[in-house]
């Protein structure tokens, strides 16, 4: 099936050439093989391509139909389509030297007209998509399924009102984790999807919750039957599709993973669009994730700050992502998870060198921000200052306090003996210019 066709010619392979570089089609910070932090940057971030936005989605807003011309997208039948779409996706990760790629299962086949049409579609493509890897070495960071775009799912899949829904979800979710272990897929990914709700009075949350505990114990035994060895990650988002998205944030999906039992297999896909949807920051996220020892992987995207909306465009704000880089190296790295461009270009960006210039800015963003993260973990003003501000729980009553050996009367009769405390400077502004200065 697969053609010799070039989808992107005139694109040769994308080579890093240094920050002085005027060429647009090459590298000024990704060097795949420059280390740092004990790992090249090829490890360090496992970078990966988002099927659904850089191959399947043209530019389609509410408001207007695609604007990008995608000539994988030409025939009349949507499995030669999808087949070309491969050949397109492998061109374009080989030539960008992106070495992990991220799908739905709807992404990589079209659906049936029966859920065995439906397994079979996916099926074909999983196979070729096998051989597409051995051809490349270009590997899967994570499967998923689809479980929003249907009408069906349109209250939900596993917290559908309806169980004649849920069926349906059990046999996507079931090909899509099939697919992920055909494929070696380090990572199943779990986003809410329509998993939520918009109105109160017609729901039964405390039910519909259970239901979802119930759906993803279920996938995590298939998944460990069928040999599934990697992590399966939930991606938190406060809301959109929904108002109410059951996995809101990085704590509440972590209170929910242990209520569930979940938490030995389950681990967090953190998206930094999501983390500001829900009035947190993107390293907030990291580091709750990163503290409760559940940081998985990454959707490295960007928000839109004047709107707060999920935009989801490429990562080129310097300073976030240094944040977040900070806390990933502090967390020890990704580990088998990855940074997965969970991202499209703009509407009016129809070049088809645009997705290649859109991911090079990704990549150079992070890559400088790895850097700087690096620089400022040897930043000994930065660091001590944070490790001093706890210093008083190191020796005495604070560290009695710590280990549990004082109780509330004995905490509060030391107000008596201490006097009012000094007032200790959090010296935020040092701290900022400090950062700037290692920019
Ligand atoms: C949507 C999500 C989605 C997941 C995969 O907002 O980011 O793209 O990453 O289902
Ligand atoms: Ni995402
Ligand atoms: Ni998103």
């Amino acid at each position: 099936m697969s053609t010799n066709k070039e989808y992107f010619p005139g694109i040769e392979r994308i080579f890093y050439q240094g920050p002085d570089s005027n060429d647009h089609l090459a590298f000024r910070y990704y060097d795949e093989n420059f280390v740092v932090g004990g790992k090249t940057m090829k490890e360090q971030f496992r970078f990966a391509m988002a099927y659904w936005h850089s191959f399947c989605n043209a530019g389609s807003d509410p408001f207007g139909s695609g604007t990008r011309h995608f000539t994988w997208n030409v025939s009349n039948d949507p499995m030669e389509n999808a087949f070309a779409k491969l050949d397109a996706a492998f061109e374009f990760m080989s030539k960008m030297g992106i070495p992990f790629y991220c799908f739905h299962d709807r992404d990589l086949a079209p659906e049936g007209a029966t859920v065995q049409e439906s397994a079979d579609n996916l099926k074909a493509l999983v196979d070729r998509a096998g051989e597409k890897q051995s051809e490349t070495g270009i590997r899967l960071l994570w499967g998923t399924a689809n479980l929003f775009s249907h009408p069906r799912y349109m209250n939900g899949a596993a917290t559908n009102p309806d169980f004649n829904v849920l069926p349906y979800a059990a046999s996507q979710v079931k090909a899509a984790l099939d697919a992920t272990v055909q494929l070696g897929g380090d990572n199943y990914v779990f986003w809410g999807g329509r998993e939520g709700y918009s109105f109160l009075m017609n729901t039964d949350m405390k039910k519909e919750l259970d239901h979802m505990g119930r759906f993803l114990q279920m996938a995590r035994d298939y998944g460990r039957k069928i040999g599934f060895e990697g992590t399966f990650l939930i991606e938190p988002k406060p809301m959109e599709p929904s108002l109410h998205q059951y996995d809101f944030d990085a704590a509440t999906v972590i209170g929910f993973l242990h209520q569930y039992g979940l938490e030995n297999d389950f681990k967090l896909n953190i998206e930094a669009n999501h983390a500001t949807l829900a009035n947190h920051s993107f390293a907030h996220e990291l580091r709750v994730a990163s503290d409760a020892n559940l940081l998985g992987s990454i959707d490295a995207n960007h928000g839109e700050p004047l709107n707060g909306w999920d935009t989801d465009n490429f990562p080129t704000n310097l300073y976030e992502a240094t944040e977040a880089m900070l806390v990933v190296l502090e967390s020890g790295g990704i580990g088998n998870g990855g940074f997965n461009f969970d991202a499209k270009t703009r509407r009016n960006s129809t070049d088809p060198e645009d997705i290649f210039i859109a991911h090079i800015a990704g990549m150079d963003t992070f890559a400088r921000a790895l850097l700087i993260a690096d620089k400022l973990l040897n930043e000994k003003r930065i660091m001590d200052f944070r490790n001093n501000r706890y210093q008083s729980f190191n020796t005495g009553n604070g560290l009695a306090f710590e280990n549990g050996d004082l109780n509330l009367n004995e905490l509060a009769a030391l107000a008596h003996q201490y006097g009012e405390p000094e007032l200790q400077s959090g010296k935020q502004e040092l701290i900022e210019s400090i950062i700037n200065s290692c920019i």
